[in-house]
């Protein structure tokens, strides 16, 4: 190993621990991956970290069961820049029904409650 690629490595090593000493403030500012205006933005980590899919939702009051595309039970975090309220559901197998288990007024953006995270698998824009 030549001595630049030793530099870089030991360089890289200490990047690293100072990622994973990050404050909460300087997090924050890292997160909330983009989302476009009038799309429902959900993340696997909270603070909108980890993007995984969003939706252009033109459906007032249907359903968008995601939990069929594979994103079920996995979101931590969400950003409604629809102009109207959202409600999230979890699929309950034993009553064959969509509880309701956070809702989030238009414009707003932040982790699901603790009910709530990592079980939904629907969305429903309120209008
Ligand atoms: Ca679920």
């Amino acid at each position: 190993m030549s001595t630049m690629r030793k530099v870089l490595v030991t360089t890289g090593c200490a990047l690293a621990l100072i990622g994973a000493n990050v404050s909460p403030a300087s997090a924050t500012t890292q997160d909330w991956d983009w989302c476009d205006s009038n799309q429902i933005c959900l993340y696997d980590g909270f603070s909108g970290a980890n993007h995984i899919v969003s939706y252009q939702n033109n459906y007032c009051n249907e359903l968008t069961n995601y939990g069929l595309s594979g994103y079920g039970d996995r979101v931590s975090s969400a950003w409604n820049r629809t102009g109207h309220s959202i409600s999230f559901f979890n699929w309950n197998a034993r009553s064959q029904h969509f509880d309701l288990v956070d809702g989030m007024a238009a414009g707003a953006r932040r982790d699901l409650l603790d009910g709530a995270n990592n079980i939904t698998d629907a969305v429903k824009m309120n209008c």
